[in-house]
């Protein structure tokens, strides 16, 4: 069988996103996995939904260059130093995918009722047409896009352990993605979504 490694799969042609997928990138995704989990310092945002507090469905870690500060679920993350790790797995992908990457958000998804809702990764901070780089580890999660305006059927990706998403050009601008819950028995998955701060000073971000 072809190395899936090697190849960049194009999916699916779609109005306005611009997708690929590496499968089985991290080779060495067996040993990242544990050492991850184990050495990330996790927390757990909440978001004020109907005037209560609520954490969020997930634990998460904020990495990057000093300055690159985040607004996010009603917190202002100050950037944790990057990990030879982390900076290690910075580098390959950026290698991959041919942009730099100056911060990483990492979230542990702990069995199927963590999740994440719909959005797009368009906080101000990222600049125009971001490209994000999304590598998975752990348990097969779906991961879903939809156009925001409704003009094209939504487009279901399932990610596996080693994989590496690219999202690129108008994807966050058009379109909406998120992960969605299972009722299957399913273990913990990792996912870090390395990004590059354009404007590092922002007030606002996603909830
Ligand atoms: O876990 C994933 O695959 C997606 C995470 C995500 O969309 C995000 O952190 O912005
Ligand atoms: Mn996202």
């Amino acid at each position: 069988m072809a190395d899936r490694a090697l190849f960049y799969e194009e999916v699916p042609a779609a109005s306005g996103l611009e997708l690929a997928v590496r499968r089985g990138f991290l080779a060495d995704a067996d040993l990242q996995f544990p050492a991850l989990l184990e050495e990330t310092p996790w927390t757990q945002g909440a978001i004020v939904v109907l005037g209560r507090k609520r954490p969020i469905p997930r634990l998460e870690a904020w990495y990057g260059d000093p300055g690159r500060n985040y607004t996010y679920s009603g917190r202002r993350l100050e950037p944790l130093q990057w990990t030879p790790r982390l900076a290690e797995l910075r580098d390959r992908c950026a290698a991959a995918v041919g942009e730099a990457f100056d911060s990483v958000l990492v979230n542990c998804y702990r069995n199927g009722d963590d999740a994440v809702g719909w959005h797009s990764d368009d906080e101000p901070e990222l600049g125009h047409q971001p490209v994000i780089a999304s590598l998975s580890l752990g348990a097969t999660r779906r991961f879903r896009l939809r156009r925001r305006d409704g003009h094209h059927d939504p487009v279901t990706l399932d990610l596996e352990h080693g994989d590496l998403l690219v999202m690129r050009g108008t994807t966050q601008e058009l379109w909406e993605h998120c992960l969605t819950r299972t009722t299957r028995p399913v273990g913990e998955r990792l996912n870090l979504t390395f990004r590059r701060i354009v404007d590092p000073s922002p007030t606002r971000g996603r909830g």
